[in-house]
């Protein structure tokens, strides 16, 4: 894979990795970084090599927020006209299951970048938050929205409103993150994931992904009806005709994604 601005890209067997590598500005996400992670996530996309992919942060943190340096002189018609942050509204198209591994700091749009992926690993040492009230600004990528569909309103107020710092065990005991580690083990916890997700069959996953995501956003029966139209399209595949014959045959299954 090709390195692109501010972020290392490879990929090891099935799993590809993006790594922020701006650690002398605690990966603080500027737009051409921005552009560079989502255009790796869509690459990562299309790639029939690459099952899942994980997201890190290079040095001290995962990420500080957006570049404060690139959007202090930012105007709200230029905002408006350029929209630089649009490209962001991309990762929610990604497919595949998407890992971020956080320590240090997932401030701002470093902390909506995480929440952004499928699964949280959490280095003991992470500090997340919403500092953007101390700029005189608000999340703008969802950050908001998340916090009080997870939280409720009380305790999204709280957090938004003082731009407080949550530890890594206060985001888990909030359901924001899946698991808190070791730092010296984040990596391999989240690899070990990355690894067993691709295992399984893609297109359980992708189908999967794309129920949960609606059944977010829709009333419960909407959600249900778009749940059993996904799994009767599973029937469709080879993947299922394989998946119970190994169960049947009690061996291993060997999926294809088709
Ligand atoms: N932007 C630019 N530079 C940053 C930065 C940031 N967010 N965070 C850190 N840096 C730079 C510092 O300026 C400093 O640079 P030099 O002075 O060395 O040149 C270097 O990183 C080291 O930082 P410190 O000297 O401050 O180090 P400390 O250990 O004292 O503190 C810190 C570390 C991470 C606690 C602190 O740097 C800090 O508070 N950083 C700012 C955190 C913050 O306020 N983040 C929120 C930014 S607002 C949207 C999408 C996204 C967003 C909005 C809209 N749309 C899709 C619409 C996101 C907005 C935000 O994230």
């Amino acid at each position: 894979m090709i390195d692109r601005p501010f972020i290392k890209v490879w990929r090891d067997g099935a799993v590809g990795h993006i790594e922020l590598n701006r650690p002398e500005a605690f990966n603080a996400l500027n737009r051409q970084m921005m552009s560079a992670i989502v255009g790796a996530l869509q690459t990562f996309d299309e790639d029939a090599e690459t099952a899942v992919v994980v997201i890190s942060g290079a040095g001290r943190a995962f990420a500080a927020g957006a570049d404060i340096d690139e959007m202090a002189g930012d105007d709200p018609v230029r905002l408006e006209m350029v929209d630089p942050f649009a490209v962001w509204d991309q990762i929610r198209l990604i497919r595949k299951p998407l890992l971020a591994a956080v320590h240090g700091f997932a401030l701002g749009g470093g902390f909506e970048l995480a929440l952004s992926c499928d699964l949280i690993f959490a280095a003991e040492n992470t500090q997340f938050g919403f500092p953007e009230v101390k700029l005189g600004v608000m999340p703008g990528a969802g950050g908001t929205v998340k916090l009080t569909k997870a939280l409720g309103r009380h305790k999204a107020l709280e957090w938004l409103w003082t731009g407080a710092r949550m530890t890594a065990e206060e985001a888990c005991a909030h359901g924001l993150v899946n698991r808190v580690v070791p730092a010296d083990n984040l990596m391999e916890v989240a690899m070990k994931m990355a690894r067993k997700l691709s295992e399984q069959a893609p297109l359980s996953l992708r189908l999967i992904k794309e129920t949960v995501n609606q059944a977010a956003d829709l009333a419960l029966y909407e959600a249900m009806l778009i749940e059993r139209k996904n799994f009767y399209l599973l029937f469709a595949s080879e993947d299922q005709k394989e998946g119970m014959a190994a169960f049947r045959e009690k061996r291993k299954p060997v999926f294809k994604g088709r």
